[in-house]
C-alpha cells in the first residue's frame, strides 16, 4: 500500500526514498540490488573516515560495539546485523523508505524493531546528506542498540512516544529524541564524549561537539532540554551531557505526564539560549 511520505525540518524537495513499496507500517524490505559497486565504494569511504576519526571524539561504549555491524568495505545486509543484534539486545532492525511519520516511527521502537533507511547519499553528498541515509542510521544508531543499557532506554522511548503523541506532546518529545540519541554527549574521566548517532556519523560534527570552543555543554535535565529548540541543519550551539547511560534511562522511565504539563507552562529556548549559573562543561582537550 503506498504510504505518505514525511518531510524533516524544512526541506522542500520530495522525500528521496519509494514510499510505495512500504507496508503499512513503514516497513520495506532491503532492497540490496539497489545498490551499485559505487554505492558500496561511498560507503566503504565514509565507514573508513569516520571510524579514523573516533579515538578521543566517540564514548568508548561506542567504539567497543561498532565492529558488530560486520561488513566495513560494502553495505551490510540488514538481516547479518540481525543474526547478531537479536540475541545481543532483542533489537533488530527494520528496512524503511526514508523518514517516517511519528507514531509509526514510535509504534516501531516499542517492538525493538529500529528503522534504518536503506538508501545511500550519492558520492556528492560524501560530507552532508539532508535527509539520514543508510550510513546514518547504520553507522550512527545501531552499534549502540548492542548496548543493554541503551538499548533499553531506546524502547522506552518508543513507549513514551506513542504516549507523550496521545498527550499532544510530540514536538518536547522529539526533543528529548534530538539532544540525546542524535546529538547527545556523555562525560568520562578523560572529559566529554559523542555518543549521539548524528554526531557520530558527521565527520565534521564529531570534532566539533568534543573539542570546539563555540558550542555550550551543559548538564543533561530533561526540563531544559525539552524546553530547548533545535537546529536541523547546521551544527548544534547546545549539547547535553550524561553522567552515565544509566542516567539517560532514569531520567525517563517515570511518568512523563507531569512534565510535559509542567515544561508548557515555561518559555521555550532558542537553541544558543545561555542560561545563568547552569553547568557548562568543558571542551575535551
Ligand atoms: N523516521 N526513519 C526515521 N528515522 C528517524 O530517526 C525518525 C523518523 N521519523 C521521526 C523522527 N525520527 C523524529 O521526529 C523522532 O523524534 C520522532
Ligand atoms: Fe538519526
Amino acid at each position: 500500500m503506498a504510504v505518505a511520505p514525511v518531510v524533516y525540518g524544512s526541506s522542500d524537495r520530495p522525500p528521496r526514498g519509494d514510499y510505495t513499496r512500504a507496508a503499512d507500517d513503514y516497513t520495506c524490505e532491503q532492497d540490496y540490488a539497489q545498490y551499485s559497486p559505487a554505492d558500496h565504494d561511498t560507503y566503504r569511504r565514509l565507514y573508513e573516515r569516520q571510524a579514523a576519526l573516533l579515538p578521543g571524539l566517540a564514548c568508548d561504549e561506542f567504539i567497543a560495539a561498532l565492529p558488530n555491524l560486520g561488513a566495513r568495505d560494502r553495505i551490510p545486509r540488514f538481516a547479518d546485523i540481525n543474526g547478531r543484534l537479536k540475541p545481543a539486545t532483542g533489537w533488530q532492525i527494520v528496512a524503511v523508505p526514508g523518514l517516517i511519520p511519528e507514531v509509526p516511527f514510535f509504534s516501531l521502537l516499542a517492538r525493538r524493531l529500529f528503522p534504518v533507511t536503506d538508501w545511500l547519499r550519492k558520492p556528492e553528498e560524501f560530507d552532508y546528506v539532508v535527509e539520514p541515509d543508510v550510513f546514518h542510521d547504520l553507522f550512527g544508531h545501531v552499534p549502540l542498540l548492542f548496548n543493554p543499557v541503551f538499548a533499553d532506554y531506546i524502547q522506552a522511548y518508543g513507549q513514551g512516544g506513542l504516549k507523550a503523541e496521545r498527550l499532544g506532546s510530540c514536538e518536547h518529545l522529539s526533543r528529548l529524541y534530538w539532544y540525546t540519541v542524535e546529538f547527545g554527549l556523555i562525560d568520562t574521566p578523560a572529559g566529554v564524549r559523542a555518543y549521539g548517532a548524528g554526531i557520530l556519523s558527521s565527520a565534521g560534527e564529531l570534532a566539533h561537539s568534543v573539542r570546539s570552543p563555540e558550542p555550550q555543554r551543559v548538564a543533561f535535565d530533561v526540563m531544559r532540554l525539552m524546553r530547548t529548540r533545535y537546529k536541523i541543519d547546521s551544527y548544534q550551539s547546545t549539547y547535553f551531557v550524561l553522567k552515565s547511560f544509566a542516567e539517560l534511562f532514569d531520567a525517563t522511565a517515570p511518568d512523563f505526564t507531569p512534565l510535559y504539563a509542567q515544561v508548557s507552562q515555561q518559555t521555550e529556548l532558542a537553541a544558543d539560549a545561555v542560561v545563568a549559573d547552569e553547568h557548562r562543561y568543558p571542551a575535551a582537550a
